[in-house]
């Protein structure tokens, strides 16, 4: 794998040169964060996450140490392809499985995700960026601001052109929104341009990059985009932002807060609550996540 170097933006302090830096150099720059850039891509299935992934490796490979961690629900399908694609060094690749909705190993509980980031980055040290890709979910995923700093949602425009209307934290709020294939927009009758002031119009004025493998001027657009972030994290000017909660939803079982907690109530992270199941067990559960009782007991995360 290459060394990093700075041949991306000059004011990037990129692991070689970091090293490099002289004394006056270094006390122009803030100090570089301890661990590098940690960026999910989200979207629904399908849509082109390792695509772009594969996508950024290739551009990004020769100037900074990457890492990927990918999740599939049964397999570790996605790190296969990207391994065969020869795009990184294939052990720079790792494969979580998620046994479950991807949204809670990206969201709820980020445990697994967490440790194979951190195991990426103890093996490879220094990495510059590290590319988390979510199993592919729904319109409501998006990931954890404990997991990542930074956030893409993916969607194509083989969902349908009026798939950005339909709205979501992801497409509302993540750090950039790709709209995929618009290579393949006159085969499925969508209007790109349409999509992308849809988009726009949804984000209060965040980024939107309409993209083609096949285009060029648009795998720049992205390009650039990771690493203006990555500069802007370096330089501790980018917040991680959550996107905001999943819409509500119920998981099948009824919730249970014994008498201390009212409908209307709220769970702190930390607090102790009891779910009950539709079966009648009982399990008791430290929320990791806010979230509040609601009347009849489906709860909000
Ligand atoms: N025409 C076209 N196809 C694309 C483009 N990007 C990705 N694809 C294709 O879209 C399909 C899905 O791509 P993936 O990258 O596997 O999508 P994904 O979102 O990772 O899929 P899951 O992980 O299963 O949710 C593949 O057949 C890709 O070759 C593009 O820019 N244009
Ligand atoms: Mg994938």
């Amino acid at each position: 794998m290459p060394e990093s170097t700075a041949s991306v933006p000059s004011d990037v302090s990129v692991t070689s040169r970091a090293a490099a830096c002289s004394k006056d150099a270094a006390a122009e720059h803030p100090p570089r964060p301890l661990r590098p850039l940690r960026l999910g891509v989200a979207g629904p299935v399908g849509t082109g996450k390792s695509s772009l992934i594969g996508m950024l490796c290739r551009e990004l490979g020769d100037e900074l140490s990457l890492g990927v961690v990918t999740n599939d629900i049964y397999t570790d399908e996605d790190a296969r392809m990207l391994r065969a694609a020869g795009v990184l060094d294939p052990a720079r690749i790792r494969a979580v499985e998620t046994g479950a909705c991807p949204h809670t190993a990206i969201r709820d509980d980020v445990t697994m995700n967490l440790l194979a980031v951190e195991d990426l980055e103890e093996d490879f040290a220094p990495l510059d960026l590290v590319l988390v890709e979510s199993g592919g979910d729904n319109l409501t995923a998006t990931f954890s601001p404990a997991l990542v700093d930074a956030q893409i949602f993916v969607l194509d425009v083989a969902g349908g052109g009026d798939v950005v209307r339909k709205g979501g934290p992801g497409i509302s709020r993540a750090d950039l929104l790709v709209v995929n294939k618009t290579d393949l927009a006159p085969y499925v009758g969508v209007d790109v341009d349409r999509m992308e002031r849809e988009g726009r119009a949804a984000r209060d004025g965040r980024p939107v990059v309409a993209l083609s493998r096949t285009d060029p001027a648009s795998v720049a657009a992205v390009r650039e985009w990771v690493l203006e972030t990555l500069v802007a994290y370096r330089g501790g000017g980018h917040v991680a932002v959550d996107p905001g909660p999943m819409a509500p939803h119920s998981h099948g079982h009824t919730h249970a807060h014994g008498d201390a907690l009212a409908p209307g109530d709220a769970h702190a992270p930390g607090d102790e609550h009891v779910h009950q199941r539709g079966d009648g067990t009982v399990q008791a559960q430290v929320s990791t996540t806010s979230h509040t009782s609601v009347g009849d007991h489906v709860h909000v995360h």
